[in-house]
């Protein structure tokens, strides 16, 4: 892919970072959680840096032309993703230390580069000449105080690992040239001011150090390519234990490395102190609020989601509870995923926060399942009523009605509670709402009882059947629907109490939605709104 194989320049000769560039290198990047790695070169200018990066990623770093001259070439800081290497490798080449182009500017670039690939990096290449080793004037001096001076300022003991390629290894065997450097490494680490805190820390606190030689690529091409053959395999599963960096801390996530890097290279920049916790937490904050806001849109167009809402809206949505509950868990688990290797108390902040946001969300389903609830209640008391009245005598069906009510809202309560996921999704406005309403409905009907009653010890009742006195004596109502209002022809309903009838029925309290009342259905509500 086109993506994988350029490099560019991440920041330029004057210091400027190349943010755009960035984010679009990490984009590849940012699935991959703490499985990454970083790897930057440091070392003298035409040494070879960027042919060993090349040859050890397959990576396409600008090299010098030898008939040019060793001139500087590479400008800044490049970067590029390593191919065929697992995990994701990115490579940073670093413009060559001992400019002379640059001078007093050369020296700062050199110091902020090298505090730069420290911060970041997982594997510092030091890359040096062979016939520099021991000699106390060499170029890898100062690049080794500047890259030791620059650990100090990070705050902290990432336990990088200082990979030292000699190059051009000639008859020198590589046992003396590693006691000398080691040597070299050692001396130069002591010499070091150190603040109070690391006065008598050894160096291998903070880094840890491998050593290799080349052949020369010049003269001995095919032992050269043999050797860093073999080195490119050290850089695959670099990061398991026992890797190359299989020794590294503090692993910052994938998906902040471009603001991660940004900010690092600006606080270099304004030669600030390189407090990498303090920007590990900045970083940890903005990218879990961006991850949570992502998040927290996506489940906006989730159809899982989008198909609950419609559904709750048109009737009771079947498994609701289930469905809602694996739609919050989903969106829950999916910030996990990417939120997980920030700093756990401020991932576990954010995703308090992405929880309450997404609860309200959902919670319009919620409201439309309470409705339907309501709807359902309603008819569970009206059909309870309807039973008592058939089976019930009066005087059982006025005792009865107090325990109807309750089981009307002990259902709602279990049905209301069945469906929240939250202690904030309260259903107590609504069940006030609903015992209201059955409130006014039992009041009704006990009104009509005692007008019934009234109309019985009036002188013109308003039945001339014989049987609405037999009810009205106490025999049971299910006698009176059968044997009475059953169609009978006997009931003359007189007029007045048929207007009254009439109305009862269009009374809201009694006329439900979704009601299709047949005949038997008719009989019952009639009877119903007698009582009532
Ligand atoms: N003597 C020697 N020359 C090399 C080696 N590797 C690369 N070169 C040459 O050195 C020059 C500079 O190489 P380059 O990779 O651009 O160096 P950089 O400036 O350190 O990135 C080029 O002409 C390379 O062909 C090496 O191992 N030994
Ligand atoms: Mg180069």
């Amino acid at each position: 892919m086109a993506e994988d194989c350029c490099s560019f320049q991440l920041i330029s000769g004057e210091g400027v970072l190349n943010m755009e560039g960035l984010e679009n290198f990490s984009t590849n990047l940012s699935q991959r959680g703490v499985s990454y790695a970083v790897v930057a070169i440091m070392g003298p200018q035409g040494s070879g840096k960027s042919t060993l990066l090349n040859k050890l990623f397959q990576t396409d770093f600008r090299m010098m032309d030898a008939d040019d001259g060793r001139n500087q070439t590479t400008q800044g800081i490049w970067i590029a993703k390593g191919i065929g290497i697992e995990p994701f490798t990115i490579a940073i080449d670093v413009e060559g230390s001992d400019s002379s182009e640059r001078g007093q500017d050369g020296v700062t670039f050199e110091k902020q580069s090298a505090l730069f690939a420290l911060a970041i990096a997982d594997i510092v290449i030091i890359n040096m000449w062979c016939h520099d080793i021991g000699r106390e004037h060499a170029a890898n001096r100062p690049l080794l105080k500047a890259v030791f001076e620059a650990m100090l300022r990070l705050f902290r003991a990432r336990k990088t690992t200082l990979l030292f390629v000699l190059r051009d290894q000639r008859k020198t065997p590589f046992e003396r040239l590693e006691v000398s450097l080691r040597g070299d490494i050692k001396k130069i680490w002591a010499e070091i001011p150190k603040p109070e805190a690391y006065k008598g820390t050894p160096l291998g606190d903070f880094f840890k150090v491998e050593i290799t030689a080349l052949p020369s690529y010049e003269f001995e091409e095919d032992k050269f390519n043999d050797k860093v053959d073999r080195l490119r395999q050290r850089f695959f599963n670099s990061i398991s234990p026992g890797g190359l960096a299989g020794d590294r801390k503090d692993v910052q996530p994938a998906s902040g490395f471009a603001l991660r890097a940004e900010q690092i290279w600006k606080t270099i920049k304004e030669n600030k102190d390189l407090d990498l916790p303090a920007m590990e937490v900045m970083v940890a904050t903005f990218r879990c609020d961006q991850i949570a806001k992502e998040t927290l849109s996506g489940l906006n167009s989730d159809k899982a989601w989008m198909a609950l809402r419609k559904d709750a809206q048109a009737r009771p949505a079947p498994k609701f509870r289930e469905r809602i509950t694996s739609i919050l868990e989903n969106t829950l688990s999916q910030y996990d995923m990417e939120a997980i290797h920030f700093k756990e108390s401020i991932r576990d902040d954010k995703r308090k926060e992405l929880e309450t946001e997404a609860l309200q969300v959902l919670y319009p389903a919620y409201v439309a399942m309470l409705q339907h609830l309501r709807s359902r209640a309603l008819q569970f008391f009206k059909t309870k009523l309807i039973t008592e009245v058939k089976r019930a005598t009066k005087a059982e069906f006025e005792a009865s009605i107090d325990s109807i009510i309750k089981d009307t809202m002990d259902k709602f309560e279990k049905e209301s509670r069945d469906v929240s996921i939250s202690k904030e999704w309260d259903a107590s406005a609504a069940r006030q709402n609903l015992f209201s309403e059955i409130e006014t409905m039992t009041v009704e009907v006990k009104t009509k009882i005692n007008k019934t009653r009234t109309r019985e010890n009036s002188p013109n009742p308003p039945c001339t059947s014989p049987s609405l006195p037999t009810y009205l004596q106490g025999d049971t109502a299910n006698d009176l629907v059968g044997e009475t209002f059953d169609n009978s022809p006997d009931c003359e309903i007189t007029d007045d109490l048929e207007g009254e009838i009439a109305d009862d029925l269009a009374d809201d309290n009694f006329v439900f939605e979704n009601d299709s009342l047949d005949w038997g259905d008719f009989i019952l509500d009639l009877v119903l709104n007698i009582f009532g």
